[in-house]
C-alpha cells in the first residue's frame, strides 16, 4: 500500500516538474487598482484613495517566477480607507507592486503598448486607484481602474544564434559557455530559447541567446515558425550558424545548400522584421570536419564576400529584397572544441560589438569628445579589470 502512494504521489508529481521547467514569455493579469474609501458627509470627511497597481522591474527574475510569487492572476490594489470621525482623511490603499525582469513590453487588451520596461528598477502605473469620496461624488469612494494587461518577454542578450536546425547553435553556445544546452543529431533539439554568459579572461561577459532553428516558410508557421525571432530584437549582434553540407528537413522537403540556408535566414528575417538586418552580423560556417567541405567552401567563397550578386541568381521564392551586411565569416569545426578556434571566434564577436557600440557612441555623442571618452575607457580596461565598456 505504502510502495502503491509512492508511485502514485511520482506519477502525480511528474507533470508539475515538466511545467517547472516550461519557458514562458508572455503572461496575461487582470489588474485592478483599489477602490477609494467613504467620505464622511457630516464632516465633509474625504475618503482614502485606493491604491495603484504598477509594473517594476527586477533582475535575476523570469515570468515563471512571476506567476510563481503572485499566485494568482488577477491583481488588486488595497482599497482606499473610509473618512471617520477620528480619522476625516481615509488612509490610502496600499500599493501592488508586480516585480518583473528586464525586458518586458506590456500591452492591454487591443494590442497598445503601455510601456517598455528595458532597465532595472523602472515603474509603470498600469492600473489607478479610484478616488476616495468627497462631497463631488457623494461621498462614495470610485472604483479603481481595471484592465487586463499582457507582460510580453524578450530576451536582452548581446548576441543572439541564428541558424537552420542542426546547425550547432547549441553546440556553439556549450563551448562557449558553461550552459549545458541539449545537443542532439535531429532537428528541432532546442525547442525554448536559452541564455549563456561568455567570460573573457579581463572579466568581460558577453551573453548569449541559443534559439530555436529556424527553416524556410517559418513566417507561415513552418517548422516552430519565428515568433522567437523576438529574442533577436533586443541583441546587438547577430550570429548565424551554417551547416557547410546544407539542410534537408526530411526527404519531401528541397535540400537546400549551405549558401541557400543562409540566404533563406536572411529571407525569414526580413519578413519578421527588415530592421533586423542592419545589425551587425558574424557567419560561422560549421561542419568544416565533414566530407569535402574544404571544397565547397572553395567554391562558396566568392558568393558569400558578396552575396548580392549569388541572391540575384536565385530563385524569387527565396529572394530577399534586402541582403544582409555581414562582417565576418568563420569556417569552424564546433564539435572539435578546438580553443584557439573558439577563442578566435569569441574575440570576433567581442571586437564586432565593440566596432559597433563605439559607432553608436559617435553618432550619439559626436565625433572628437566620444573618440577621447572611448580611449579612455580603452586604457582603463587595460589597467584595471572588470570594467564593462
Ligand atoms: N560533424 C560535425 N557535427 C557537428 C558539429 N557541430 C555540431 N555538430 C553536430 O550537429 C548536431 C546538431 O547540433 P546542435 O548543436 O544540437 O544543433 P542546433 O543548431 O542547436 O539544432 P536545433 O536545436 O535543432 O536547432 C549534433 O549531433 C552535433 O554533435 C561539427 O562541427 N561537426
Ligand atoms: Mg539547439
Amino acid at each position: 500500500m505504502v510502495l502503491l502512494t509512492q508511485i502514485l504521489y511520482q506519477v502525480k508529481k511528474l507533470p508539475r516538474k515538466y511545467l517547472r521547467t516550461r519557458f514562458i514569455d508572455s503572461l496575461r493579469l487582470l489588474v485592478r487598482g483599489g477602490t477609494g474609501g467613504a467620505g464622511l458627509p457630516r464632516y465633509g470627511g474625504i475618503g482614502g484613495a485606493g491604491g495603484n497597481v504598477y509594473v517594476v522591474t527586477k533582475d535575476k527574475l523570469n515570468l515563471q517566477d512571476v506567476i510563481k510569487k503572485l499566485k494568482t492572476k488577477r491583481i488588486k490594489a488595497d482599497a482606499g480607507g473610509d473618512s471617520s470621525a477620528k480619522g476625516i482623511i481615509g488612509a490610502p490603499g496600499e500599493d501592488k507592486i508586480i516585480s518583473v525582469p528586464c525586458g518586458i513590453t506590456i500591452y492591454n487588451q487591443n494590442g497598445v503598448i503601455l510601456g517598455e520596461l528595458n532597465k532595472e528598477k523602472m515603474k509603470l502605473l498600469v492600473a489607478k486607484g479610484g478616488n476616495g469620496g468627497c462631497e463631488e461624488t457623494g461621498y462614495c469612494g470610485l472604483k479603481g481602474e481595471s484592465q487586463t494587461i499582457k507582460l510580453d518577454m524578450k530576451l536582452i542578450a548581446d548576441v543572439g544564434l541564428v541558424g537552420f536546425p542542426n546547425a550547432g547553435k547549441s553546440t556553439f553556445l556549450a563551448a562557449v559557455s558553461r550552459t549545458k544546452p541539449k545537443i542532439a543529431d535531429y532537428p528541432f533539439t532546442t525547442i525554448r530559447p536559452r541564455l549563456g554568459i561568455m567570460k573573457y579572461e579581463d572579466e568581460r561577459q558577453i551573453t548569449v541567446a541559443d534559439l530555436p532553428g529556424l527553416i524556410e516558410g517559418a513566417h507561415m508557421n513552418v517548422g516552430m515558425g519565428h515568433k522567437f525571432l523576438k529574442h533577436i530584437e533586443r541583441t546587438k549582434l547577430l550570429l548565424f550558424i551554417i551547416d557547410i553540407q546544407g539542410f534537408q528537413l526530411s526527404p519531401k522537403y528541397t535540400r537546400r545548400s549551405c549558401l541557400e540556408t543562409l540566404v533563406l535566414l536572411n529571407k525569414e528575417i526580413e519578413l519578421y522584421k527588415p530592421d533586423l538586418l542592419k545589425m551587425p552580423t558574424i557567419v560561422i560556417i560549421n561542419k568544416m570536419d565533414t566530407d569535402n567541405a574544404d571544397n565547397i567552401l572553395k567554391e562558396i567563397k566568392p558568393a558569400l564576400h558578396d552575396l548580392s550578386d549569388y541572391v540575384a541568381t536565385c530563385p524569387e521564392e527565396i529572394r530577399p529584397e534586402q541582403i544582409i551586411q555581414i562582417d565576418n565569416i568563420l569556417p569552424v569545426s564546433l564539435i572539435s572544441k578546438d580553443k584557439k578556434q573558439i577563442e578566435k571566434i569569441k574575440e570576433r564577436i567581442r571586437s564586432t560589438l565593440d566596432k559597433y557600440q563605439e559607432r553608436q557612441h559617435i553618432i550619439q555623442y559626436g565625433d572628437s569628445l566620444g573618440l577621447q571618452l572611448i580611449d579612455r575607457i580603452k586604457q582603463q580596461t587595460k589597467q584595471h579589470t572588470p570594467t564593462v565598456i
